[in-house]
């Protein structure tokens, strides 16, 4: 059985586009995964309650399928960071390549290492703005539309900065 699952991808250290472009590429070579969408490109300063003086974010959502189940997936982002080189400082600080998993299926999971939806997607327009790129109808498990969302979040100060063939360039 094959499930949809979306996932957020953010960088702010390096090159951020092209560790982005290598985490798609390497997602969709995952044996257990396809890749469904590609949301366009985004720029935005750190979120609120990050730590200061941190570079500006890049971010964008894609969507897979996956016969991987939630805990087996993080795992495997969890690998894909630390291959990008990653490295844990401090909590919500720069970082060469963050995947999270924003949502999996219609599923709702509270567990120490894992939660889902992720805890921060309605607060954050450079997540909910790349979902309905990907999915303008999209809800969460609790029904709420993420398209009503998007008016809490339009003050943020956000950009594209590339249409959806952004990571196709990656060699
Ligand atoms: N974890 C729990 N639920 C999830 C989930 N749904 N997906 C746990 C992924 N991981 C999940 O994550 C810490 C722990 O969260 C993991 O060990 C996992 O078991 P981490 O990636 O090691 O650390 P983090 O990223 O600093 O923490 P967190 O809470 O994931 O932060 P976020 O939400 O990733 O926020 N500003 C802009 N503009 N753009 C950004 O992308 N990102 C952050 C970090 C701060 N500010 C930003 C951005
Ligand atoms: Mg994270």
């Amino acid at each position: 059985m094959s499930y949809l699952a979306y996932l957020g991808l953010g960088a702010n250290l390096g090159q951020p586009q092209q560790q982005l472009s290598w985490a798609v590429h390497q997602l969709s070579a995952l044996p257990q995964c396809q890749l469904a969408a590609v949301s366009r490109l985004y720029r935005s300063k750190p979120a609120l309650g990050s730590p200061e003086n941190q570079p500006d974010y890049t971010n964008a959502v894609v969507a897979v399928t996956t016969t991987l189940p939630p805990h087996q997936l993080l795992q495997q982002l969890q690998a894909l960071e630390n291959q990008a080189g990653r490295v844990r400082v401090e909590r919500w600080g720069a970082r060469v390549l963050d995947l999270d998993i924003l949502l999996y299926a219609q599923d709702i999971i509270k567990t120490a290492d894992l939660i889902i939806p992720h805890l921060e997607l309605c607060h954050r327009s450079f997540v909910v703005l790349p979902l309905l790129d990907i999915c303008p109808t999209l809800a969460l498990p609790n029904g709420t539309k993420i398209a009503s969302l998007a008016t809490a979040t339009v003050s943020d100060d956000i950009h594209v900065t590339a249409d959806n063939t952004w990571w196709h360039s990656f060699d």
